[in-house]
């Protein structure tokens, strides 16, 4: 997959009033080179209808677009991928139906990510790393002890995620992640753009 620094992935209750396009917009003007929707809450046909939005902004501007959950509006949307969780469907039933587009999975032990590996994911989450209140059902927070570990064990890309800020996003990288993922913190910011270009500042510092 094409390698990427700064992954936002679709929070729409943290910009109420604000159009989803033109937040995600905002994002990439400001450094995001890959973005994921992520819905739980509206029904099919409107998480299609986002899909289908933001492939056309993402395709716009290269930017790598994955969808959370829904093969199926991943396939329909034209997504370059999917993201999938622990309980969701297993890796190799979904490389059955996407063939070569990107899967991505949410890994929280060094056990889950080295299968995931071994299956052929082609990046992983690696998180929650500090507590968040964005995802329900979150598991305790992995702490940057379990970065350390995956910067030495695994080989695919990963992405650090899970409560990470502007003002923490230092020790991430200093355990040594350099992709970066970040809902609130992002989307959820008065100024996305230039907090997404403080986060590519301090991920560009860390080379
Ligand atoms: N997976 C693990 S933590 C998380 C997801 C989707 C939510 C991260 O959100 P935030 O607002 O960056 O803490
Ligand atoms: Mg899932």
């Amino acid at each position: 997959m094409k390698d990427f620094r700064l992954y936002a992935i679709t929070g729409e209750q943290f910009h109420p009033g604000r159009n989803l396009i033109e937040v995600m917009e905002e994002a990439i003007k400001g450094g995001v080179d890959i973005i994921q929707l992520r819905d739980k809450t509206s029904d099919k046909a409107e998480v299609l209808a986002k899909a289908k939005a933001l492939r056309e902004l993402t395709r716009k501007y290269g930017v790598t677009f994955i969808v959370n959950d829904y093969i199926d509006i991943a396939m329909e949307a034209d997504a370059d991928g999917i993201h999938l969780g622990q309980g969701d469907v297993p890796l190799s039933e979904a490389r059955k139906i996407v063939g070569s587009k990107i899967i991505g999975i949410s890994t929280h032990a060094l056990e889950e990510a080295l299968l995931a590996e071994q299956q052929g994911a082609d990046y992983i989450g690696v998180g929650p790393i500090y507590p968040t209140a964005t995802k329900v059902d979150v598991v305790d927070p992995v702490t940057i002890a379990y970065v350390r570990e995956v910067a030495q064990a695994v080989k695919i890309p990963f992405v650090a995620i899970g409560g990470i800020k502007l003002h923490n996003v230092d020790e991430v990288i200093e355990a040594g992640a350099s992709r970066i993922c970040a809902v609130s913190e992002i989307v959820g910011s008065a100024d996305v753009k230039g907090t997404c270009e403080a986060f590519i500042r301090k991920l560009e510092r860390g080379k």
